[in-house]
């Protein structure tokens, strides 16, 4: 399929490229004054966009006695680009398939969701499997260099060799898990450790103090409620989210700012500017997320990941899948938190802990595998 990109912020919202001269627009929408969507089908068959743009527009008008922009939503082509955009600014993804049929994902308070029964999520979709489950993203499928290459300074020779890894497309939590998030666990009976917010608060805050085996009981517990086979990251899908495409140390580039992300500020990577030191954790996404529309994937609180540990990358798979062998009485971690040092929080800094280990400056963020 032929992924749309959004052009621009103007009045069309989204665009997609289309081909041929015969099209079947199977779903056009409105937004009516809930803000809901309703769909109709047309077929056009022109012999270009600007005939396209004036009958789909006249069809909609005729139709609907209003206008789009009355009714917040906009239907047109962009004559620079030859794209056809259908929705609102900012409400919808729109993308075509081999055939020309255009489809159309509605998208409501940051929620991007399938209306056509394909089941399938554009990378970037945001969702949620139930109320106060964790919020998700859709990683898309790629290939990148996981660890560090030789002569990097502040890296560890557990992060070598660097090497390309294949990661399916799949979905991971946009933020730690939440203390409101754990505590409806623990509600349900679904967890059994209750832990301390130290005085600090909980609701937004990433939960802490618990053990990743604690995790994988919220994890269990969420995949009852939801049908859903939520689970750990693997390392390498989560070096590969909080990259988001970036090569550089951090997902920001080879300095990270506590302007940036939560982290022992006076203790930056050699050469990049002092920050503060906070000495706890915030709430969750008090930052600007990375490319993909994660939050705090440096610092803040470290994250238990599925693999078990090795001291180096030899061996490892390179199809994003974890790495179960090894020692697997250590849980490994990512992200560092809010105590670490620079060079700690980032994309390529990892380490371990005994599996039991309950710190307050440790977390998690969960993930699940999609269908493609
Ligand atoms: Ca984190």
């Amino acid at each position: 399929m032929a992924q749309l990109n959004p052009f621009g912020n103007g009045r069309f919202g989204h665009a997609v490229a289309l081909s041929g001269p015969d099209l079947w627009v199977s779903q056009l929408f409105r937004i009516d004054q809930e803000h809901r969507a309703s769909v109709w089908r047309y077929r056009f068959s022109g012999t270009g966009t600007e005939r396209l743009l004036t009958d789909i527009h006249q069809l909609s008008l005729l139709r609907h006695g209003v206008t789009g922009e009355k009714l917040g939503y906009a239907l047109g082509v962009d004559r620079n680009s030859s794209r056809i955009a259908v929705g609102a600014p900012s409400s919808f993804l729109a993308e075509t398939n081999a055939t020309g049929l255009v489809l159309v994902y509605e998208r409501s308070e940051r929620l991007f969701t399938d209306r056509f029964g394909t089941g399938r999520l554009l990378p970037g979709a945001q969702f949620r499997d139930c109320e106060g489950c964790p919020q998700m993203v859709m990683i898309p499928a790629g290939s990148y260099a996981q660890g560090s290459p030789l002569g990097i300074a502040v890296s560890n020779p557990s992060e070598r060799p660097q090497r390309q890894v294949n990661v399916p497309a799949f979905a991971i939590g946009m933020t730690e898990v939440t203390f409101a998030q754990w505590d409806a666990c623990v509600a349900d009976g679904g967890c059994t450790h209750s832990p301390s917010d130290s005085g600090l608060g909980r609701g937004s805050r990433p939960v802490v103090g618990v053990s990743r085996g604690d995790a994988l009981e919220y994890l269990a517990w969420l995949g009852d409620k939801t049908g859903k086979d939520y689970r750990l990251p693997s390392e390498s899908e989560w070096e590969y989210a909080a990259r988001a495409g970036t090569t550089s140390l951090f997902n920001t580039g080879d300095c990270l700012g506590t302007d940036q992300a939560n982290f022992r500020g006076p203790n930056p990577i050699p050469s990049c500017p002092d920050g503060i030191n906070r000495g706890l954790a915030l709430p969750v996404a008090s930052f600007a997320p990375n490319a993909f529309g994660l939050y705090d994937t440096h610092g803040n609180v470290s994250e238990w990941v599925q693999d078990c540990w090795n001291d180096n990358y030899t061996g490892a798979p390179t199809n994003g899948s974890a790495w179960m062998t090894g020692d697997c009485s250590l849980a490994v971690w990512r992200s560092g938190s809010y105590v670490e040092f620079g060079s700690a929080v980032r994309s390529a800094a990892r380490g371990s802990h005994p599996l039991d280990s309950r710190f307050a400056n440790f977390g998690f963020r969960v993930a699940r595998s999609t269908s493609p």
